[in-house]
This record gives C-alpha cells, sequence and structure tokens, in this order.
C-alpha cells in the first residue's frame, strides 16, 4: 500500500502516523499537490492528498475514510468503543480537522491569492473560525484531558496534527499562552516515537 502526499499536509501526517500506532507499514510517496501536479495527476485525477493506492490498484482519498480503511484491515481501532467517551473522541477530532481546513484555507488565501485580490472580510472569517475551533478544543481538554501516559489515541493525533501544522502555516495564529493545554499536549505527541519519525518539514 502506498501513501501519496506531503506530511507538511495535516491529512496525510495524521494517516502516517496513525498507521504506525495501528502497526501497519505503508510505503510513503511524498508527491505535492502543487510541485508535482501532473504527477499527482496520474495517480489520482483528483489530486488530494493524501491517496491512498492499494496493493489491488484501488485509489482512496480523505483522511477519515483512509482511516476507516486502515482501522478495518488492522482489526485495531483509535477510538474509544465505549459510546460516552467515542462521542467525546469524534468532537475532538472533527474541532482538529475543522482546525486544519481552516488553516489550510488561510494558507492558500496569503499564498495562492494575489495581494491585490485578497478579500479581507473571507480572511477575517477564517481566522475567527479557526481560533473558535482552537477555543472549544481548549476547552474540551479543560474539562476531558487526554492521557499522557506513552499512549496515542486518534483525537490526540488529530489535535496535536492541527496544532503543529497551524503553527507551521500560519504561526501568527498559534498563541500558546491563550491556548495552554493544545499546546502542552501536542509537545507530549510530538516528543512520541510516531509522531518524530514523521516530521512535518
Ligand atoms: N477532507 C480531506 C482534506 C484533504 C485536503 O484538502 N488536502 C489538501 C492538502 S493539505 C489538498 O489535497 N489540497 C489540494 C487541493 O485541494 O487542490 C481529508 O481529510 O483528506
Amino acid at each position: 500500500m502506498k501513501l501519496i502526499g506531503m506530511l507538511d499536509s495535516p491529512y496525510v501526517r495524521r494517516v502516517a502516523i496513525s498507521a504506525k500506532s495501528l502497526g501497519i507499514e505503508l510505503e510513503h510517496d511524498p508527491v505535492s499537490v502543487f510541485r508535482h501536479f501532473e504527477r499527482f495527476q496520474q495517480i489520482n485525477p483528483v489530486v488530494k492528498a493524501p491517496t491512498l493506492v492499494l496493493d489491488d490498484g484501488e485509489v482512496l482519498i480523505d483522511s477519515t475514510l483512509i482511516l476507516d480503511y486502515l482501522e478495518a484491515l488492522s482489526g485495531k481501532t483509535l477510538l474509544p468503543t465505549d459510546l460516552s467517551q467515542r462521542v467525546q473522541a469524534l468532537r475532538l477530532i472533527g474541532l482538529g480537522l475543522a482546525a486544519c481546513e481552516k488553516a489550510v484555507q488561510l494558507y492558500y488565501e496569503r499564498n495562492l491569492r494575489p495581494a491585490d485580490i485578497q478579500y479581507q472580510p473571507w480572511v477575517e472569517r477564517v481566522e475567527g473560525q479557526l481560533a473558535a475551533a482552537f477555543t472549544a478544543l481548549e476547552h474540551e481538554l479543560q474539562k476531558h484531558p487526554l492521557p499522557t501516559d506513552g499512549t496515542l489515541q486518534q483525537d490526540g493525533i488529530t489535535l496535536a496534527v492541527a496544532w503543529s501544522f497551524t503553527g507551521l502555516v500560519v504561526p501568527d495564529q498559534i498563541d500558546a499562552q491563550r491556548f495552554p493545554r493544545i499546546a502542552q499536549y501536542t509537545a507530549y505527541a510530538e516528543g512520541l516515537e510516531a509522531f518524530i519519525s514523521t516530521p512535518m518539514n
């Protein structure tokens, strides 16, 4: 199985880290959706990262769907089976993915759109949504701290990947004073082998 996409994509990184946590070995091909657009197109005409190419040639997209497949394949899960704990984890994952999406939008807005046609109300809307996602995540961590005992689950992986990615691409949106629990959990996760061996850059 081959994972296509650069690790500076939070979606690719969460799949790569999760695969390691599930004990699945993936071949990794760091094809860029921008710099290697045509090569990516040959693998997946939609050019979305991550793309997972299965051994039989079938092509999957979307990190959450790829994780669904990898969990089914491994017979393991990175989600709690207890329903109320699962709701809590799904809430964190949804907020983490929203933060990734907003950070990506902001990055594209700042780096792909020419400065003279940037639309400030849209930029402010996205910045507000990104801050709202981190505010909600911080609040959740205050209510239900994540374990820092050397283990990793999907909620912690997604949260830490989202925070690190935001710091990489739109660092002005990151404030460890305002979101200390997210920053602290991310520091813990980034110190684990699965994260260290899956660097963003
Ligand atoms: N919901 C998707 C989002 C994937 C996504 O948007 N990836 C970005 C890279 S970070 C991408 O493919 N960008 C190229 C494009 O959308 O044209 C997932 O979870 O995999």
